[in-house]
């Protein structure tokens, strides 16, 4: 913990009270690196609010002293997005005692929740009035809204309901300078001027901080039909997806890709965990179709697959019988990161191409790997429906660590600059936050990156919102 001015200290604990700030090592240390501990930063004090009030008022004052502010809800961030700098200077403001759902109205399918409600405390509050929250991430356990509204989240339902950002109705966001922007109307038409709530949304807390959002909300799928298909390649999923999508009317939830080396490691590593087919396939979907009833999806799955299989897109298939069985595919799927990392090192791309194209790019991205990083193996999962891949490559066993690692770099820069020649994005659904600024950078069209600078301008005069995320300092 850094030295911090005994008068800024003095009034952020009459604002928040003694247990609203903690300062010493110990209590503070788990909100200052990140969930991939790529960074270690260091704070004058973590502030906990308990309400929208304390959040103005310590914003104020931090404007006022322009002292660096860094939100913080779950700390789930890939990209350093919640982490304080290293200078020591600035403080982390946790939402995590702002966790209220204020409000939750059936008729109106929406609620309103607070910043740091973790995602699953938003999902139960929906099925409580029998209705249904449909973000769903790996982490719902542990992220909290606020920070999945400020990364625009995605998961692997996007495919159906779309991202955070389409999943929202109104904001309540405390400006850089303490003034509050009440825009949680829940109204699903409003046409009048500019949407500058949804410049919150993804703005990584740059531009202000989101205390409150009211939520779309959906009826409750009670019907899901599972199941893990083995493919040759990938073209087959985009083939299935394609198929699938027609044949259900659009009844696909989720459809993820995974690659052999991916269920290796996930029975490697997870307990508990175990091929779900008899035989060993080069490429798997896990796809889930969704429906109020069961009668709705009939055996659309279960035909859809067949005649695949006939075609030789499908080569296997293992169709989830139970809710456990479906329960134990999606920990399989949703612990591939976990049992990645247990492999040991590795290099993660969050990138985005349109789906049709996946097939080449892959191909393409691979060949390059091959040839040039022999000791890594492709890892390369996610939510293909979306056109969304986690290209990532791990170490090979026999690989040397510190030689594997070194070459990050020229990896990075050769997957992001085939993204950029295919159309894609380099930050499909993780963010920008600290890691990726220079990516930002280099593939924003340069106005793009002017309008951005500007919006910062107005919005945060003194740069003291979640400094150098997402946009440099100028
Ligand atoms: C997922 O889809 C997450 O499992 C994490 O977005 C991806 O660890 C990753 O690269
Ligand atoms: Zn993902």
């Amino acid at each position: 913990m850094s030295p911090a001015a005994p008068e800024l200290l003095a009034g952020l604990r009459e604002i928040l009270g003694a247990d609203g700030i903690l300062t010493a090592d110990a209590d503070c240390a788990r909100y200052l690196s990140d969930h991939r501990r790529l960074y270690q930063g260091r704070a004058r004090a973590v502030l906990r609010p308990r309400t929208v009030a304390e959040v103005v008022r310590l914003l104020a004052l931090c404007n006022a002293q322009r002292v660096g502010v860094v939100p913080q809800g779950g700390n789930t961030s890939y990209c350093g997005g919640a982490t304080p700098d290293e200078s020591g200077q600035q403080v982390v403001l946790s939402l995590e005692r702002l966790n209220r759902i204020r409000s939750v109205d059936a008729a109106n399918y929406s609620l309103i929740a607070e910043a740091g409600c973790v995602l699953a405390q938003v999902q139960r509050a929906a099925a409580d009035a029998q209705r249904f929250f449909p973000l769903s991430l790996g982490s719902e356990g542990s992220c909290q809204i606020g920070g999945n509204l400020s990364t625009n989240a995605g998961g692997t339902a996007v495919l159906r309901y779309g991202m955070m950002r389409e999943l929202v109705l109104g904001l309540e966001v405390v400006l850089a300078d303490g003034r509050v922007l009440e825009s949680l109307s829940a109204l699903r038409k409003d046409n009048t001027g500019y949407d500058i709530k949804s410049l919150f949304l993804g703005a990584e807390g740059t531009l202000g901080v989101i205390t409150a959002a009211s939520l779309k909300l959906f009826a409750a799928p009670r019907a899901h039909a599972t199941a893990l298909v083995a493919i040759p390649d990938v073209q087959a999923a985009v083939t299935l997806l394609g198929q699938l999508r027609e044949v259900s009317g659009d009844a696909v939830t989720s459809f993820e890709l995974m690659p052999r080396v991916a269920i290796e490691l996930a029975v490697r590593h997870l307990e508990g965990v175990s091929d779900p087919l008899a035989r060993p396939y080069p490429w798997y979907v896990l796809c889930e179709l969704s429906a109020a009833r069961a009668a709705a999806l009939g055996g659309v799955l279960e035909e859809a697959l067949a005649a695949a299989l006939g075609a030789g897109t499908v080569l296997d298939a293992a169709l989830a019988r139970s809710e456990r069985e479906r329960a134990a595919l999606w920990h399989l799927r949703e612990h591939i990161p976990e049992a990645q990392r247990r492999e040991g090192a590795g290099f993660k791309h969050d990138i985005a191409v349109p789906v049709a194209a996946l097939p080449q790019f892959v191909a393409r991205a691979g060949a390059w790997l091959d040839a040039h990083v022999p000791d890594g193996r492709l890892v390369a999962y996610g939510h293909v429906g979306d056109g969304n891949l986690h290209f990532n490559v791990s170490a090979r066993p026999d690989a040397v660590r510190t030689e594997f690692l070194a070459r990050a770099e020229d990896v990075r820069r050769a997957i992001h600059d085939l993204v950029h020649e295919f159309g894609g994005s380099v930050s499909a659904e993780h963010g920008i936050g600290r890691l990726k600024v220079g990516e930002l950078e280099r593939y924003a069209a340069p106005l793009e990156l002017e309008l951005m600078r500007a919006v910062k301008r107005a919005f945060d005069p003194h740069g003291i919102m979640n400094p150098g995320k997402v946009l440099r300092q100028e």
